[in-house]
């Protein structure tokens, strides 16, 4: 992770806040209304020792910082984008067509609709601009994928991935032993 981290030249360090100062992982998303559903990525994050940065970036009330956010994005170091966004939920569509970087959607829940309409709008990207999109509210599948992505590139990453298999392995096998007592 050290040397992924290693900035760029070009690299600015991100504000403060949630903000590591050279993320590895960005997590957008379109309100601070859909924070709860988000936060579940920054834990998970954290639990990995994964340097990210969390912000708030609407395709649609500030459509100008998304699109710069998307274009300096992969210049800053970062080596994948995790955006949630409800509604008419546009958000990670638009920014996987501004940089090159993997996306991952988090489908928001809405007032209404449940978040099927959030799901909807981002799994049905058209063809050439793919957006890998995890379950309504599933911040910690969208966290564990861009971890599985910085794991391509680190073998510490990856052991840390296989280490979390095994523990969800004996939580299981832990309700199974109870279970039979
Ligand atoms: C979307 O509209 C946001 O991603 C949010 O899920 C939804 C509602 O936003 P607020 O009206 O709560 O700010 O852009």
């Amino acid at each position: 992770i050290d040397a992924l981290t290693t900035p760029p030249p070009s690299a600015t360090p991100s504000a403060g806040g949630y903000s590591h100062p050279y993320p590895l992982v960005g997590i957008i998303m379109g309100s601070d209304s859909d924070l709860p559903t988000l936060l579940p990525a920054a834990r998970i994050l954290d639990a990995f020792s994964i340097p990210y940065e969390l912000t708030i970036c609407s395709a649609h009330r500030t459509p100008a910082r998304m699109v710069t956010y998307a274009k300096e994005a992969a210049g800053r170091g970062l080596r994948c984008i995790i955006a949630g966004a409800g509604g008419a939920a546009h958000l990670p569509g638009m920014v996987a067509s501004e940089t090159t970087l993997p996306v991952v959607g988090v489908p928001v829940k809405g007032s209404v609709l449940d978040g099927v309409d959030s799901l909807y709008s981002i799994v049905q990207m058209p063809r050439g601009i793919p957006v890998a999109t995890v379950g309504i509210a599933n911040a910690t599948n969208a966290a564990l994928l861009a971890i599985r992505i910085i794991g391509s590139a680190s073998p510490e990453t990856a052991a840390d991935l296989a280490a979390y298999a095994v523990d969800l392995e004996k939580e299981v096998l832990d309700k199974v032993d109870k279970l039979e007592d």
